[in-house]
């Protein structure tokens, strides 16, 4: 029988929580892993620069819980965080970015819950990444179990400034002084006009190619 982590109830203790999400991680990462392995055999070019996974600190998952106003518990943690199991997905160009969400997308398996495209809609910080949550099945021994993973999307040179803002983030509480805040800004908006002179530079010399062939 299938069921969401959620409905499980009660969730018998964190540990166990750990060990599903571990398993729902494991599950995106070879999913992934084999797309850009086809990719590379079909295409003969990898959509996948590299891909970082983690689950959330109960620390920080306390935090998040207390900001939306929830108690911390088990229960709690796993309907109202979304981000306990967390994919990061490098890739080189922009297009690659929605074209691996289409393939996220397509997987018979995995059920989109939510999209938030910051590329088309930047936040006013200036950060840019594709945000999915998606459940995926993890087979225990005794049911099936739907869990949450949350699959982070975005290319070499966002995933560069966004590791340098949430360090300065995390530096100043959320107070930085507005002389880096600025800067950052503008390094977002350069960050954008390299990411799609680098699109353009690749398309132009794939174009180039084709014409010799
Ligand atoms: P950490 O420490 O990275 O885990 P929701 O999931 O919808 O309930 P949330 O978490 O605000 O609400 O969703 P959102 O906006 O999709 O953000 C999820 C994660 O994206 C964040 O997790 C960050 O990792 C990253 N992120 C979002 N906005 C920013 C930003 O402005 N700058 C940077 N550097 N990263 C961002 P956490 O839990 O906030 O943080």
């Amino acid at each position: 029988m299938k069921s969401t982590l959620e409905r499980e109830n009660p969730v018998a203790s964190w540990q166990e929580v750990t060990l599903v999400y571990n398993a729902a991680l494991k599950q995106v990462n070879t999913k992934l892993e084999i797309l850009n392995d086809e990719f590379q055999h079909v295409h003969q070019y990898n959509p996948i620069e590299h891909i970082k996974s983690r689950i959330k600190t109960s620390e920080s998952i306390v935090k998040k819980l207390k900001r939306y106003g929830y108690e911390s518990t088990i229960e709690n943690m796993v309907k109202y965080v979304n981000d306990i199991a967390g994919i990061r997905v490098i890739c080189s160009f922009t297009s690659d970015i929605y074209r691996i969400a289409g393939m996220i997308r397509n997987m018979s398996d995995i059920r989109v819950v939510a999209i938030k495209d910051y590329i088309r809609n930047p936040k006013p910080s200036g950060y840019k990444s594709y945000h999915m949550i998606v459940t995926v099945p993890v087979f225990l021994s005794d049911r099936t179990v739907d869990v949450k993973v949350e699959i982070q999307i975005r290319t070499v040179a966002m995933d560069f400034w966004a590791s340098l803002e949430h360090k300065m983030n995390y530096k100043f509480e959320g107070n930085a002084p507005e002389a880096i805040r600025k800067e950052l800004i503008e390094c977002a908006r350069m960050v954008s006009e390299l990411d799609d002179r680098m699109l353009s530079l690749n398309e132009e010399i794939q174009a180039m190619g084709e014409d010799e062939d």
